[in-house]
Formats: C-alpha cells, sequence, structure tokens
C-alpha cells in the first residue's frame, strides 16, 4: 500500500466548493429552526464560508443559487470574496419556487413559461461571465403527481429544446450541469429522474454539458459507484452535489450515513480519471444544516471528504490489479478494504500542520471567536434562508 507521504501531493489537489444556501436557515415542512448570527445577504454567506476554506484550506469556490443570491453588483461580490481568499464557483438556476412553475419550467406546455424559464437561465448565464463562474447547473423541479396527468413524450421533447437554447449561450470556457433527481417534489413522474436521462439529454447538446450527481438523489440501495464509474467512462460525469441521506433527499452531512458508500465513490472517481488538477469532476456540497451550526457543519463535511479521498488514494491499485486478474475475490476485496479502514486522521492532521493549518480545523474554528462575533454583529435584517 502507498505511503501518507506517497499521496500527500494528489490530496493537495482536493478542492470541494461550498453551497451559499448551506448558511442560511433550513428546515423541513414542519420547521424551519433560526439560529443567531445566520447570514442576512450573500455578502455574509461569502465571509462564512471562507472561515470553512481558511481552517481546513480545502473550500477555494462558493457556489450562489439564483435569485437567492441575487446582488446589483456580482464583480463587488467576487471582489468582496477575494478579500476574504476564496472565489465564487457554480451558478445554480432555480425554477422551483415561482407561481408560474406550479406545472414545470423547462418542459412546461405553454410557451410563456418556458420562455420565461429558459430566460432565467440566460440571466443566470450573464450573472457567470460577471462572476467568472465555470459552471451553470440546472436541477428541474419538472415532472407530474398522477399517471395521465400528462404527456410525458411531450415534456422530454420540449425540455430538450428548451435546453438546447440555454446551451448554445453557454461559453467556450462554460458548461452545462445537468442535475437528476428520482422523485420530489414531482411524485409521479420527473422529468430528469435519472442518469440515463439527463446523459441522453446533455449528450444530444455537446461537449460541454454535462451530468451532475446528487448522492441523495437516487432510490434506496443503488449503486452510485457504478453510475461514477459509467458516467466517467462515457465522460460526461460533470459534477457531484454531496450529501448524506438514510431515506430520501436528506441533505446531511457528506459520509454522515454511510462513510464506506464515500470511500467507495471516490475510489471510482479516480479510478475514472476524474480526481484533482487533472479531472473535470467538480466536487461540491449541497446540503443544509437544520439543527448544527452551520459553518462547522461544512467544516465536519469537508473533512469527511477528505478523509475519505485519503483513504481512497492510498488503495494499492496494483496489487488490486493482480488479485482482479487471479481472479482471487477475497484478495482484491481485502485489499480494498484494508485501504477503507486505515485511520488517517493522525496524518491528516501532521499533513494539515505542515501546510501551515490546524491540526484540527473543527477546534481552530471554535477557538477563532467567529461564532461569537457573528451572533453580536448581525442583530436585525431578515436571516437568509434556503428559499430567501
Ligand atoms: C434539489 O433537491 C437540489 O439537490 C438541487 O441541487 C437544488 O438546486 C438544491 O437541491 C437546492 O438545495
Ligand atoms: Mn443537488
Amino acid at each position: 500500500m502507498a505511503t501518507f507521504a506517497d499521496i500527500a501531493p494528489r490530496l493537495d489537489e482536493q478542492a470541494i466548493e461550498l453551497p451559499s444556501w448551506a448558511f442560511g436557515n433550513s428546515g423541513t415542512r414542519f420547521r424551519v429552526f433560526g439560529q443567531p448570527g445566520v447570514p442576512r445577504d450573500p455578502f455574509e454567506k461569502i465571509a462564512d464560508a471562507a472561515q470553512v476554506h481558511k481552517v481546513t484550506g480545502l473550500s477555494p469556490t462558493v457556489a450562489l443559487h439564483i435569485p437567492w443570491d441575487k446582488v446589483d453588483d456580482y464583480g463587488q461580490l467576487a471582489q468582496h470574496a477575494a478579500d476574504n481568499g476564496v472565489a465564487l464557483g457554480t451558478i445554480n438556476s432555480n425554477t422551483f419556487q415561482d407561481e408560474d412553475y406550479k406545472l414545470g419550467s423547462l418542459a412546461h406546455r405553454d410557451d410563456r413559461i418556458r420562455r420565461k424559464a429558459i430566460d432565467h437561465h440566460l440571466e443566470c448565464i450573464d450573472i457567470m461571465d460577471a462572476t467568472g463562474s465555470r459552471d451553470l447547473k440546472i436541477w428541474l423541479a419538472d415532472g407530474t403527481n398522477y399517471a395521465g396527468q400528462d404527456d410525458m413524450r411531450g415534456r422530454q421533447d420540449r425540455m430538450g429544446e428548451a435546453l438546447q437554447e440555454i446551451y448554445e449561450r453557454i461559453g467556450e470556457h462554460q458548461r452545462l450541469v445537468l442535475e437528476y433527481k428520482i422523485f420530489e417534489p414531482a411524485f409521479y413522474h420527473m422529468d430528469v429522474p435519472d442518469w440515463g436521462t439527463s446523459y441522453a439529454q446533455v449528450a444530444a447538446l455537446g461537449e460541454r454539458a454535462v451530468v451532475c450527481l446528487d448522492t441523495g438523489h437516487h432510490a434506496p440501495s443503488t449503486n452510485i459507484e457504478f453510475i461514477v464509474m459509467q458516467l466517467l467512462r462515457l465522460g460526461k460525469l460533470g459534477s457531484f452535489d454531496f450529501n448524506s441521506r438514510n431515506y430520501a433527499d436528506d441533505d446531511l452531512i457528506v459520509g454522515a450515513a454511510d462513510p464506506f458508500q464515500l470511500f467507495r465513490i471516490i475510489v471510482e472517481v479516480i479510478r475514472g480519471g476524474g480526481y484533482g488538477k487533472d479531472g473535470d469532476t467538480a466536487f461540491m456540497l449541497d446540503q443544509c444544516h437544520n439543527i448544527e451550526d452551520k459553518i462547522p457543519g461544512q467544516i465536519r463535511s469537508v473533512l469527511n471528504v477528505q478523509e475519505m479521498t485519503a483513504r481512497a488514494l492510498l488503495l494499492d491499485r496494483d496489487a488490486l490489479d493482480a488479485a482482479q486478474a487471479e481472479g482471487d475475490v477475497l484478495k482484491a476485496h481485502g485489499i480494498l478494504m484494508d485501504a477503507f479502514y486505515t485511520d488517517v486522521r493522525p496524518a491528516l492532521a501532521e499533513y494539515r500542520e505542515a501546510k501551515g493549518l490546524p491540526a484540527d480545523p473543527m477546534a481552530a474554528y471554535a477557538a477563532s471567536g467567529y461564532k461569537e462575533q457573528i451572533v453580536a454583529e448581525r442583530v436585525g435584517g431578515a436571516q437568509a434562508g434556503w428559499g430567501a
């Protein structure tokens, strides 16, 4: 097995994008619990995200959601990010919170509503031009609740045409990233329910259209690492929305429910060439911290990803290939498990210290006084939330 010193340079290549919405209040349809010190605007969200990067060195960019993070001057927001030591990343569109979108957006039958949804995406691309963002991430809530409610084929065709128009506006160095989700908010069918549909749609668009895999968006016991392998094999795994789930789209801290699954996913990302500076697969979090503190929740999340990445990088590929070639089932499985069971935490603490980062980022944040500062300063105004 490789030593930690062997893999350290590859760990340096890791970057995990944070979602601005993770710092706002969130909850379930039963209750949103507010927290003191929560940001009131995108500037404060970015300041909080910068704290995560400061203690981990892992999260140099922040994703925005439009219109939640709408500002008058995106150049100023980008400058604010730079002043805080981070940059703006993916722009997420939102066609799920407007009355007009009750029966869909890009797949809607009504030309006016489809036009409105397309225009929203064109506006998002204008924002990307101003922020220097590479990726436009599209997640569509489109679907139906009842069999017979609408013609699924017609919806697919209209959506394809609408995506084409959006894709044509994407710049040479930008990408259209299409996310899929098995259900919710629609409960009979979703117009982009699975990786195959997302793949079929982006393949029809062209090279700069790719798929986003949100780990919470599958049926229970789906083999997600198989999908990772297949999309990388097809050159279409654009990004991850990482989170963890016990039941549906729980949006819990990545690696919390099933660290082994996260390890297996990252093993396939590395195997498929998607990891690090030579890879094109963006690592992003898409999470909400409903009951825990948000900034430490994000710190814990990026550390979980780093930890499973270190274990995956330690995997002895040559020994695994040999065992697989010999058809030695138990040896091959054992080699994979040896990497998974390696406790990399002490080595990671030393690695961080060598880079001038705190050995224990959770403790460093707790001791920094930042929480006390934002609780004292952020008084009055409307707290940001998922959906505002
Ligand atoms: C949908 O559940 C989703 O995963 C999409 O990525 C949205 O943009 C995001 O959640 C909003 O939290
Ligand atoms: Mn997502």
